[in-house]
């Protein structure tokens, strides 16, 4: 660990013991490290006795996360809403542009602080802990918690204990580290039962979700030899189950032999879809997914494209062919 990173954990708590009327927001589309890591940094400014609102671009809608302390704060954005901060903390985002609709909310430069692992993109925050080999905003977020002098808590331990597992898929993926296990080590004791936090995120499907997973890989297609999936839900499947939970679909994508690059495709309103880019690992999903304006992750990432589907599948094909490197898969 440098001093340098020292002092930006530092400087975090002062940040968040400084000020009053926070905004707390993340990226688009928020996911379980998004809503953990902005509900850890609630949960300290609550101890503290701050104000702080939390508004994120989209509905919220993902009730599996309900158990977590403070769901009940998190907000989703309207235009014009009636909201001025004197300090923002971003969490999980590279850019304004991935925060959505409370970008405009957020105060000057100075009063905003990022914690973040995805590549750095924006300077809109002067306060920056951003570390693209932490597997999670929630790994980051722990160690700004741990020195902050407050007590731990099941609650909060249950938070980033929630927020790790889900971006390491339950210590899965290549960002799962030695550092996450430690965590989670230290985390489990306050009175955390993982399985239990597993079976409410990621083994709580309803009838309907499942129906659509079934949809959705029943109808996969295979691109460039088998080494690109592409999982599709066309409107008509997403108009009918509006509120299935299917993100689990983008990792079965990557979950076959022999593919290199997984596709989730969904028609989210007429000639609008939703992709969700993952990666074995010999291609860099961020770079692909950059291509269509949005990004992410090395191994995971997303994007938003208005076009039609033959189109948007032939482009995506393309571009993955170009980003494709050459020999046998390994
Ligand atoms: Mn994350």
């Amino acid at each position: 660990m440098t001093a340098d990173r020292e002092t930006v954990y530092t400087d975090i708590v002062q940040f968040l013991k400084d000020h009053d009327n926070y905004l707390i927001t993340a990226h688009l589309n928020a996911d379980g490290d998004a809503y953990a890591s902005c509900l850890a940094v609630a949960y300290l400014l609550h101890q503290w006795n701050k104000r702080f609102r939390i508004i994120l671009h989209d509905e919220r809608k993902e009730d599996k996360y309900a158990f977590l302390w403070g769901w009940e704060y998190i907000q989703s954005y309207r235009e014009g809403m009636d909201a001025c901060f004197s300090a923002a903390v971003v969490l999980d985002v590279p850019s304004r542009k991935r925060i959505g609709g409370p970008a405009a909310l957020l105060p000057g430069r100075k009063a905003c602080i990022k914690i973040d692992h995805h590549p750095f993109e924006d300077d809109f925050a002067a306060l920056q802990l951003v570390d693209i080999h932490a597997s999670s905003t929630s790994q980051l977020v722990y160690e700004v918690v741990a020195r902050s002098g407050i007590e731990w808590h099941r609650d909060i331990a249950t938070l980033l204990f929630t927020g790790i597992m889900y971006d390491t898929g339950r210590f899965s993926f290549s960002n799962t580290s030695a550092r996450d296990f430690e965590i989670a080590a230290h985390l489990v004791p306050f009175g955390i039962k993982p399985h239990e936090i597993a079976n409410r995120i990621f083994f709580n499907n309803s009838f309907d979700s499942m129906r659509v997973i079934g949809y959705g890989l029943a109808n996969m297609e295979v691109y460039l030899d088998g080494k690109v999936s592409i999982i599709f839900l066309p409107l008509e499947i997403m108009q009918k189950n509006e509120h299935a939970e299917i993100e689990e679909l983008a990792n079965y994508s990557v979950a076959i032999r022999g593919v290199e690059v997984g596709l989730f495709i969904r028609e989210v309103q007429p000639g609008f879809f939703k992709v969700s880019f993952r990666s074995r690992g010999r291609v860099n999903v961020n770079q692909v997914a950059k291509a269509f304006g949005g990004g992410g992750h090395e191994h995971a990432a997303g994007c938003r494209v208005q076009t039609n589907y033959p189109e948007l599948k032939q482009r995506l094909i393309e571009e993955i062919a170009r980003q494709l490197p050459d020999g046998p898969s390994g």
